[in-house]
């Protein structure tokens, strides 16, 4: 009889090597002081969303603390935390922007 052969347990750990590279949210933190409407230019600003989406996203974070506020190749999201801190800082706001991996 023929045998495919191989072991069943070596071609179920083999797989072709196309490594997506890792992804990183970037997230925005509530805080007591940061405007609303700072927060929701922030993301209609850096994140390309509309003012309906902005505003849905600041409430969330208001309310729960936290929100993911897109996912990005580390070099993007590295930016974008970037781009808020200063923006914030610039304009003497506490907002905080961090990237964790996904
Ligand atoms: N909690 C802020 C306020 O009541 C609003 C706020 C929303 C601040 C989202 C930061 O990431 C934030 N003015």
């Amino acid at each position: 009889e023929d045998d495919e052969g191989g072991s069943p347990s070596l071609a179920l750990k083999t797989r072709p090597k196309t490594k997506r590279p890792p992804m990183y949210k970037v997230l925005l933190l509530n805080d007591d002081y940061t405007p609303m409407e700072f927060v929701v230019h922030v993301l209609e600003r850096f994140f390309h969303m509309s003012h309906a989406q902005a505003f849905e996203i600041m409430l969330t974070v208001h309310k729960k603390g936290l929100a993911v506020v897109g996912v990005f190749s580390h070099e993007i999201a590295e930016t974008k935390v970037t781009q808020v801190m200063d923006f914030a800082r610039r304009h003497q706001h506490p907002l905080q922007c961090t990237m964790e991996k996904e």
